[in-house]
C-alpha cells in the first residue's frame, strides 16, 4: 500500500506502541457483570478528570450520543441542535429511528449556537406542540471547521435551557481540543451541561471507544440502554486499556495538531482565490470552499488522491481536512505542494 498522507479524519489515527503493550498487558473481565478491573478504571478516570460522578465506556461516540438522547426525551420529542450538527447529519436518523424524535435543526453561520439562535426554536408548552426535550450542543463542532463553542455562551444555553426544564446534552467528541485552545480543563467548560459524550478514537488516537460522562443515576440508565442498542461488551479491557493510555498521556499532543492545521490553513490561504482565514482554524480541523477554478470537491478530492494525500470532501463545494498525530509536519508540507499544483494546474487551463 502507498505511503498515504491521511487527512481524512483524526479517527485514522493508529494505536501507538504504548497503547498496543497496554493492551496486551490488560488485566481484563466480564465488563456486563462489572468485572473488567481496566473499564472500571477507564470510566472511574473521565469522571474524575470530569469531576463528574461517573462514566460509561461505549464503542462509538455515536452510541454515546443516541444513548443520551434517549435517556432524555421522551418519544415525540424535539432536540434542537445546529443545523451541520453531527447528531442530525452522520448518525444515521438514529435518534428518530430508535430514539422516536425529531431533530430541530438550527442554522448559524460559523457553528457556534447561542441562547439567541435556540430560544425561537423552542416549542411552546401546549400540549397540541411537539415539545422540545433536548438541546444538544457540539463542541468542538466537526463541519463547522473544528470550531470551538466559547464557554460563557455554552453556560448560558445550559442556564436558560435550566430555566425552562430543558436538559442539555454536549456532543463531546473533541473536547480535548477545545480545551487546548482555550487553555482551561475540560470539566471547566462542560461544568453545566446536563451529560456529554467524549471520543477516545479521535485526537486523543485510541483505535475504539467513547465515554458517557454525567450523575451516577444518568450513567446507571445510560448502562441499560447501552446494553439494548447491543453495546454491552464482555472482557473489553484490552480496549480501555489503549483508551486509559489516550486519556492519561495524549491531551498534551494536541497542540501539535493544531499547529499542523494551521499551517496547512496559512499556506493554502495563499492559494488565489482561497476564501480560507486562518485566524478561524482554532483546532485540528479545516473545513473550506473549493476555489472558483471550476473543480468540485469530490474532484479535489481525487486529485489530490493521485499524488498520495487522501482529503474528504463535505459536499460538492466544501472540503475537510484534519490533522491528527499519525501526519508530520514535513508530510504537511507535502500536502501543501500537492494543493498548490493541483490549482495552479486548474488555472492554465
Ligand atoms: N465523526 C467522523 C465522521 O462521522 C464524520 C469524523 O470523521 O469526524 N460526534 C462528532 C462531532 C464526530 O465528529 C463523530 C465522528 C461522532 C460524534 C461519532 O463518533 P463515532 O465515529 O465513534 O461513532
Amino acid at each position: 500500500m502507498p505511503e498515504w498522507i491521511d487527512l481524512r479524519s483524526d479517527t485514522v489515527t493508529k494505536p501507538t506502541l504504548e497503547m498496543r503493550r497496554a493492551m496486551a498487558e490488560a488485566e481484563v473481565g466480564d465488563d456486563v457483570y462489572g468485572e473488567d478491573p481496566t473499564v472500571n478504571r477507564l470510566e472511574q478516570r473521565a469522571a474524575e478528570i470530569f469531576q463528574r460522578e461517573a462514566a460509561l465506556f461505549v464503542p462509538t461516540g455515536s452510541m454515546g450520543n443516541l444513548i443520551c438522547i434517549r435517556i432524555h426525551c421522551d418519544h415525540g420529542n424535539e432536540v434542537i441542535c445546529e443545523s451541520r450538527g453531527h447528531i442530525f447529519n452522520f448518525e444515521m436518523a438514529s435518534m428518530s429511528a430508535i430514539a422516536g424524535c425529531v431533530a430541530r435543526p438550527v442554522e448559524t453561520t460559523d457553528g457556534v449556537l447561542t441562547w439567541k439562535h435556540i430560544e425561537p426554536a423552542i416549542r411552546p408548552k401546549v400540549y397540541y406542540r411537539a415539545q422540545t426535550g433536548l438541546i444538544s450542543l457540539e463542541n468542538t463542532h466537526n463541519i463547522a471547521g473544528g470550531r470551538v463553542l466559547p464557554t460563557a455562551v455554552q453556560d448560558e444555553i445550559c442556564d436558560r435551557a435550566h430555566d425552562r426544564g430543558i436538559p442539555v446534552h454536549l456532543d463531546a467528541a473533541r473536547i480535548f481540543n477545545a480545551a487546548t485552545y482555550l487553555g482551561k480543563s475540560v470539566a471547566d467548560i462542560t461544568r453545566k451541561v446536563d451529560s456529554l459524550m467524549f471520543c477516545l478514537s479521535k485526537g486523543l488516537g485510541a483505535p475504539v471507544g467513547s465515554m458517557v460522562v454525567g450523575s451516577r443515576a444518568f450513567i446507571e440508565k445510560a448502562r441499560v440502554f447501552r446494553k439494548m442498542f447491543g453495546g454491552g461488551m464482555r472482557q473489553v479491557g484490552v480496549l480501555a486499556a489503549a483508551g486509559l493510555v489516550a486519556l492519561e498521556k495524549h491531551p498534551p499532543l494536541l497542540a501539535r495538531d493544531h499547529a499542523k492545521a494551521r499551517r496547512l490553513a496559512e499556506a493554502l490561504a495563499e492559494i488565489p482565490d482561497m476564501r480560507l482565514q486562518p485566524n478561524d482554524v482554532q483546532t485540528n480541523i479545516l473545513v473550506f470552499d473549493v476555489p472558483g477554478t471550476g473543480m468540485s470537491a469530490p474532484e479535489l478530492s481525487a486529485k489530490l488522491k493521485e499524488r498520495g494525500v487522501l482529503a474528504n470532501a463535505v459536499d460538492p463545494k466544501q472540503m475537510r481536512m484534519v490533522t491528527h498525530y499519525d501526519v508530520s509536519e514535513e508530510e504537511i508540507e507535502r500536502a501543501i505542494r500537492a494543493a498548490q499544483e493541483i490549482f495552479a494546474a486548474a488555472r492554465k487551463n
